[in-house]
């Protein structure tokens, strides 16, 4: 019974009377509030008023992705999801329930209202034509090595469109284009002491059914989304699924063998800047170059006229020399 109040409630998205749910259901108004008190310590956020009545403000884990949890066939990621109608970030949500968490939880979100990119900028999250989602990672490693999971994140992303048919390309370190224009960004964010990480939160962002007139102004030169690319809707569940899995895969790797040779090579080999003329922002310095290589620890060897240097990806950005790419 339990459950089909909170499927009443998803689906109604406002508020239920209370003689509704009581009449459908045959239920005493008590037995109902017994049923939202135990709704509520599950971990759902149920409003009640006098005269509305009830209405689901936050699912930890909704039925939609309840469901999906039965698809995923995961080692490590997914085996927890909570998923939320709207979040201001899937990565700051994470950030809160990371210490509660397991290696390898997911903070999905419908919508975003103040999504997150690198450097304080910002992750246009339109609602319900997207994927917002963030990975807890516990993994014992040197933060020194934390930036490679980005390329992780990216690789994942690659792979999980080529099994829908889709081709992309990657920019380093965290961006994946199709045909020029961004379609997908990858945030990572740690907390960590002494050496010593408490957490990593890889933060993903697609755009996948969004409509052309739906990207701001802004950034119609350099973004684009999997519909406007294929021409048609994507299903996003199957994507999604693709996606964890491809993470799942990726990661375990990496934990196995503590490298992440296969992200890497799939970087390279899909490399939107690789033998390409570049521009390097680095805090306020702008410089040339010649993207020349990844190497092994997942950093952009550049050509400079000063000579070669290795590019961590934390502090930088890329453009073309005539361009986003
Ligand atoms: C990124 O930053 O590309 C990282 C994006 C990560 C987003 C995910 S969504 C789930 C999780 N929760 C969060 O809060 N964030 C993560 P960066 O390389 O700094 O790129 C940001 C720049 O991309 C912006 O300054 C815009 O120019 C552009 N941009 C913003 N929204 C975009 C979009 N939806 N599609 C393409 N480009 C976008």
């Amino acid at each position: 019974m339990k459950d089909k109040i909170i499927e009443r409630l998803y689906l109604e998205k406002g508020f239920v009377s209370g003689e509704a749910i009581s009449n459908e259901y045959g239920l005493s108004r008590t037995a109902i509030w017994k049923h939202v008190k135990a709704l509520r310590e599950d971990g759902y956020k149920i409003e009640s008023r006098t005269k509305k009545g009830y209405r689901l403000v936050e699912t930890p884990d909704n039925i939609e992705f309840n469901e999906m949890q039965e698809d995923l066939q995961t080692s490590i990621i997914g085996k927890e999801i909570f998923y939320y109608d709207s979040l201001e970030s899937t990565n700051t949500k994470a950030k809160e329930i990371a210490f509660q968490t397991k290696e390898g939880a997911l903070v999905v979100a419908d919508e975003q209202t103040a999504g997150k990119g690198r450097l304080g900028r910002i992750w246009t999250s339109p609602k319900s034509k997207g994927i917002y989602m963030s990975v807890i990672l516990k993994p014992d490693i040197d933060p020194v090595n934390v930036a490679r999971l980005t390329l992780l994140g990216a690789a994942a992303i690659n792979l999980a469109f080529a099994d829908i048919g889709i081709e992309s390309e990657i920019k380093w370190p965290n961006d994946v284009v199709i045909n020029g224009k961004k379609v997908a960004g990858v945030l990572t964010e740690m907390n960590s002491e002494l050496g010593i990480i408490n957490y990593i939160v890889l933060g993903a962002g697609i755009n996948i059914n969004v409509n052309l007139e739906e990207i701001p102004e802004d950034l119609k030169e350099r973004a684009t989304s999997l519909k406007i690319v294929k021409g048609e809707e994507i299903d996003r569940r199957e994507l999604f699924i693709r996606l964890v899995s491809r993470i799942d895969e990726l990661y375990t790797e990496f934990l196995t063998t503590g490298d992440i040779d296969r992200a890497i090579q799939i970087c390279i080999d899909n490399s939107a800047v690789i033998g390409k003329e570049i521009v390097v922002y680095q805090g306020k310095e702008k410089r040339c170059g010649r993207a020349i290589e990844i190497n092994k620890k997942g950093e952009l060897l550049v050509q400079f006229d000063t000579g070669v240097e290795n590019l961590f990806s934390g502090e930088i950005s890329i453009r073309g020399k005539h361009g986003y790419i």
